[in-house]
């Protein structure tokens, strides 16, 4: 071939490479396809990220939750993820009667500790929060106390609704202590003692503009964060404080109502130098929607000042392994 001839040849390949590549863009959002996963919370251990996700199963015809198990997933690099077998189902739980809605997973001294939502059975009507523990991030988990920590009847002085004691997030504090908060309509929050199976003290609670759930602790800096679900349909707000247990300086708005779900369950992650907000849409067709959910990951972006700018939600979501 003539040295022009190959010019012009290897120009073509570049623009078709160039086209094809555009038209191949990967839309990583949801992260999870093969199944609906729903409100999500994750850890870091070991360089990995470790995926908790409540499996949403209803069929199309239910329009309500139908959740039977926990899932977990890991990634070392946001993009590529594992699904390990089912660690844990309400059935684990002997008091309870179903319901695998939101939960937490958080580690201390080398063991796993999952704060989950469950029903209770009829010994004490509505939503309870019961704790797992295991040795490792994936399971297997088993309950921690034979029993729930929290109950309905605890926290009726504040509302006579059965589903209020739903969605507990777990934190501890830089001197060790660790606080959990959760809530629906109410927020409220609680010491843990050191066994973090027995509550350390009175049930407190918050007063955030429109909480509906969904509380997410986490600390950046200085600051403490209290994220969680705003309205109904949900978008996701915040507040800031100095001290894990306030007072709170609502914020406003962190997220928009996420795309066909009209829940907006966040966790927040700090992975490899970067900061993401991983939650849930209805997005996947031709089912997917307020039950039937799929958890995403975007990037979180802090100011200088500590607030957070607005979360933007995309289809392309973690492009880039992250190394
Ligand atoms: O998945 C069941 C419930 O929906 C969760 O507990 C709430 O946070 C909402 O996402």
């Amino acid at each position: 071939m003539k040295k022009n001839t190959v010019l012009v040849f290897s120009l073509t390949l570049f623009g078709v490479a160039t086209i094809f590549g555009q038209s191949e863009q990967n839309f990583n959002n949801p992260i999870i396809t093969e199944k609906f996963t729903a409100d999500p919370a994750t850890i870091v251990h070991n360089d990995s990220v470790y995926l908790y996700a409540g499996h949403d199963e209803a069929p199309e015809d239910l329009h309500f939750y139908k959740l039977d198990e926990w899932l977990v997933y890991s990634s070392a690099d946001l993009v590529n993820w594992k699904e390990h077998p089912v660690p844990l189902k309400p059935s684990d739980f002997e008091w309870a009667k179903g319901d695998a809605w939101a939960a937490e997973v958080i580690e201390k001294d080398g063991k796993f500790y999952w704060f989950v939502t469950v029903e209770h059975d009829d010994s004490h009507p509505g939503k309870a929060i019961g704790v797992a523990v295991s040795d490792s991030p994936v399971g297997p988990f088993k309950d921690a106390i034979g029993e729930a920590l929290i109950t309905n009847d605890m926290t009726t002085e504040y509302t006579d609704i059965s589903w209020d004691d739903i969605d507990p997030t777990v934190f501890i504090d830089d001197d060790g202590q660790a606080y959990m908060y959760w809530g629906n309509t109410v927020c409220y929050y609680v010491k843990l003692k050191d066994n973090m199976i027995e509550m350390d003290g009175e049930i407190q609670t918050v007063d955030l503009p429109n909480f509906v759930e969904a509380p997410w602790i986490h600390k950046k800096g200085d600051w403490y964060y209290l994220t969680y679900a705003y309205g109904f349909p949900e978008k996701t707000a915040y507040a800031m404080s100095k001290s894990v247990t306030g007072p709170w300086e609502y914020k406003g708005l962190l997220n928009e109502v996420a795309g066909n779900s009209n829940t907006n369950h966040q966790a927040i992650l700090e992975f490899k130098g970067k900061d993401y907000f991983v939650y849930h849409n209805g997005s996947i067709q031709p089912n997917g929607g307020s039950f039937r959910r799929s958890v995403c990951i975007d990037r979180l972006y802090y100011n200088e000042d500590g607030t957070i700018q607005r979360i933007q939600m995309t289809s392309e979501g973690i492009q880039e392994p992250v190394k």
